[in-house]
């Protein structure tokens, strides 16, 4: 195959699934060189398949970052872990992230048995080396290799950038040949204002203590250029009276900061100033009711 220069070309999507908070996103933005996962350091952060494309000369790669996978006890976790199933279905490789020292609980088994299974290319991530000295890592990368079902295993840190340039040397060896699927330029086939919500997610979730962000859902209203700016108003949905309390804060000192940080970002994303206006709603249990989780961007509406 040739990509538009006509070149001899690879393309394809590469899952990077496992459990929650073991640096996913960290290892899709250090693998891109971008910022379009947010992370944090509380499990469950991600929500969504979030694709971002890496354009190299002769190789195109789709990294498709999904939610962490665990117990579904709300039609909301549910929503994150079909988004996993199905990335695993559709995807040509799959990169299942493990820590040095990982859980051995029953989400694991399944996340495994669900890679290995798949009968498409696979690698073993143990992501976090940096967390053991050299000996330990060499000796845990020998033993994990040992009888592995993966095709490869590497041991990276998506913090330090450690063995990152060799494990995308392994995925592009086991990339299909193909066409580029999309622009040179193309850092998402996913739209801006998903970003942007993402970007109010962040904040909050670095702002607020441990329940608020896991009840906490935004959707972009409006999205369109007015004068020199592009103005920006979004929800910020919560369960209850006493979380939207919460998000407003003493004075509305909390939206005013979350609206300010978040403001900053996604003025950088998009290379523009912006105009953002937040405002919270109360949706009642929404994080179980299916047509809210549509509606809110977490269940396909078809
Ligand atoms: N020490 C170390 N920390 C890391 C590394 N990669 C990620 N982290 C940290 O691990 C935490 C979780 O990172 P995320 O990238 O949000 O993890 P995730 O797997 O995407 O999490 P979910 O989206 O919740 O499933 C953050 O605090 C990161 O800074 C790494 O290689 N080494
Ligand atoms: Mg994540």
């Amino acid at each position: 195959m040739k990509d538009t220069n006509n070149r001899s070309s690879k393309s394809g999507f590469v899952a990077i699934v496992g459990l929650p908070n073991v640096g996913k996103s960290t290892l899709v933005n250090k693998l891109t060189e971008t910022d379009l996962c947010i992370v944090s350091s509380r499990p469950q952060t991600t929500r969504n398949m979030i694709s971002v494309i890496l354009t190299l000369p002769n190789a195109q790669i789709i990294f498709q970052d999904t939610p962490g996978f665990h117990e579904a006890k709300t039609a909301l976790n549910q929503a994150f872990v079909d988004s996993v199933l199905k990335t695993i279905k559709l995807t040509d490789i799959i990169l299942l992230v493990i820590e040095p020292n990982p859980r051995h609980d029953d989400q694991f088994e399944e996340i495994e048995r669900l890679v290995t299974k798949s009968q498409k290319p696979t690698i073993l991530v143990i992501n976090k080396i940096d967390t053991l000295d050299q000996k330990s890592a060499d000796a845990l990368i020998i033993s994990r290799s040992s009888g592995s079902l993966f095709n490869s295993v590497v041991g990276t840190s998506a913090l330090t950038g450690d063995n990152c340039d060799l494990l995308l040397n392994k995925v592009i060896e086991l990339l299909p040949a193909g066409p580029f699927l999309y622009g040179e330029e193309d850092l998402s086939n996913m739209p801006e204002r998903f970003f942007a919500e993402e970007l109010i997610r962040e904040q909050i979730l670095k702002l607020l203590g441990q329940e608020i962000p896991h009840k906490t859902a935004v959707t972009v209203e409006a999205f369109k250029e007015v004068g020199n700016r592009i103005l920006i108003q979004a929800n910020i949905h919560v369960e209850r009276d006493s979380q939207k309390k919460i998000l407003i804060g003493r004075g509305g000192s909390m939206i005013k900061n979350i609206g300010m940080l978040a403001r900053e970002k996604i003025q950088e994303f998009l290379n523009s100033p912006v105009r953002l206006e937040l405002f919270v709603k109360v949706s009642p249990n929404w994080t179980k009711n299916t047509n809210k989780l549509k509606e809110f961007g977490y269940l396909d509406s078809r």
